[in-house]
Formats: structure tokens, C-alpha cells, sequence
């Protein structure tokens, strides 16, 4: 067996400074509860490196095919959905309501007491964002389907990320079994849980968004 301890990346994380990032991250939802995990980690090392949870946006898309496009519009769009924050993703509030295209229109104030204004879907100028996380989980089955969306979804992001100058994460497991992808969500069946790659996708996404910041 190969020594477990050459293989994967080195981070600095005490040098790594988020407080001044904004990040997206865009998720799948097929195989919902290694995707909950990923996000999970992603979240929590974000946060660890201080990331303002106000500076992160959380989409969804049905599944990783989705990915290259929706990361592409979150990136060049030029409204992003305000409030989708890391706060109400682990309360526990779904991100799957379409991106507003208007701003709700207030209701007269003489009406509030009694009728409160309808709920605020606020939009808001596009910011900027330094880098964009895409979380898919592909699990090999039995047709081909696992190959063509393994490849498109590769190519796609790393077609997004070259156009566009935004820093694009692959955050896309393509496991050959559910014992894989659970591992690499460190939420494995057995003893060894294996090592969440979400924790890993988030330093990667400061370290490059502050590195292009500079090559720019
Ligand atoms: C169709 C499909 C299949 C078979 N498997 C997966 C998967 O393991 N992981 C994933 O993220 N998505 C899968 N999908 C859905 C496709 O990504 C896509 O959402 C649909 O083909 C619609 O375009």
C-alpha cells in the first residue's frame, strides 16, 4: 500500500486572509448527502480563513452538467441573489428559488401594521466575485453517463474559469463507487472516514482568488 501521507496538496493556511473576498459557490444536488458534507467543509474553511459570510452566495443546479453554466452566468450575470447566506444554509433553508429578476416592490407603509410587507427577495448590482466553488458528485453507474458528464463538466469549468479570469474550483468528485465518494466527504462507513475535500476546495479558492488578484 502507498504511504498515505505523500499524496495531496500543502496549504499555508495561517497566510491565507479571506476578509476582503467575495466567493460563490455552486452545487449539485444529486447525491445529496455527500453534497451536504462537501458544502459543509467548504463553508466551515471559508469561515477559518475569514471569509465575511455576507461575501459568500450559495446557488444550487439539479445536477453537476448544470455546473459550467450556472458557475459562467454567476460570474458574468448582472444580478445575483442577495441573501443566500452561509447562515441560512446551516439552518438548514433551501437555496433552489430561482434567481429574482426584480426587486419585490414595497408595500405602503400605512398598510405594514396589519399587513406586512411581503418577504424581501432583494436584488442587488452584481459584485464581483474573486473565485467560485462548483461542488458536484458523480457516481459511476451503469451506463455511460458517468464519462460524458465527467468530461464536459471538466472541460466546461475550466473553460469558464479561462474566460472569464475568475478563479473556478473543481469541486466535482467522480467516484467510482458510494464508498468513494463518502470518503472523500470524510464521511466514510467505516473507521477511517476519509478526508472531507471540501476543506481542501475552499483554501484553494482564497489562495487563488488572492493570487489572480495580484497577476491581474
Ligand atoms: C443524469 C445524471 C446521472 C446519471 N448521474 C449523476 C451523478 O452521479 N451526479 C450528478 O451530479 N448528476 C448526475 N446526473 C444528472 C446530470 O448531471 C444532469 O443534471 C442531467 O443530465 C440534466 O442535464
Amino acid at each position: 500500500m502507498s504511504d498515505p501521507t505523500i499524496k495531496g496538496v500543502t496549504f499555508s493556511e495561517s497566510s491565507l486572509d479571506g476578509s476582503p473576498l467575495r466567493i460563490a459557490i455552486v452545487h449539485g444536488r444529486w447525491n445529496k448527502p455527500v453534497i451536504d458534507a462537501l458544502l459543509q467543509g467548504v463553508l466551515s474553511k471559508l469561515k477559518a480563513v475569514k471569509v465575511k459570510e455576507h461575501n459568500i452566495v450559495v446557488q444550487s443546479v439539479p445536477g453537476s452538467y448544470e455546473l459550467p453554466m450556472a458557475v459562467s452566468k454567476m460570474i458574468t450575470g448582472s444580478r445575483v441573489q442577495a441573501g443566500a447566506t452561509a447562515t441560512d444554509l446551516l439552518g438548514g433553508l433551501s437555496f433552489n428559488s430561482p434567481l429574482p429578476s426584480r426587486t419585490t416592490t414595497p408595500a405602503p407603509s400605512s398598510t405594514t401594521a396589519t399587513n406586512p410587507p411581503p418577504a424581501v427577495i432583494a436584488t442587488m448590482p452584481s459584485q464581483p466575485f474573486d473565485a467560485v466553488i462548483a461542488i458536484g458528485v458523480l457516481i459511476k453507474g451503469q451506463t455511460m453517463h458517468f464519462e460524458y458528464i465527467s468530461d464536459a463538466v471538466s472541460h466546461g469549468l475550466m473553460r469558464v474559469q479561462l474566460d472569464t479570469g475568475v478563479p473556478v474550483i473543481f469541486g466535482v468528485l467522480t467516484a467510482l463507487s458510494e464508498d468513494q465518494a463518502l470518503l472523500r466527504a470524510g464521511i466514510g462507513k467505516h473507521d477511517d472516514k476519509g478526508h472531507n475535500h471540501g476543506l481542501d476546495w475552499a483554501l484553494a479558492a482564497v489562495e487563488m482568488a488572492i493570487k489572480s488578484r495580484g497577476w491581474s
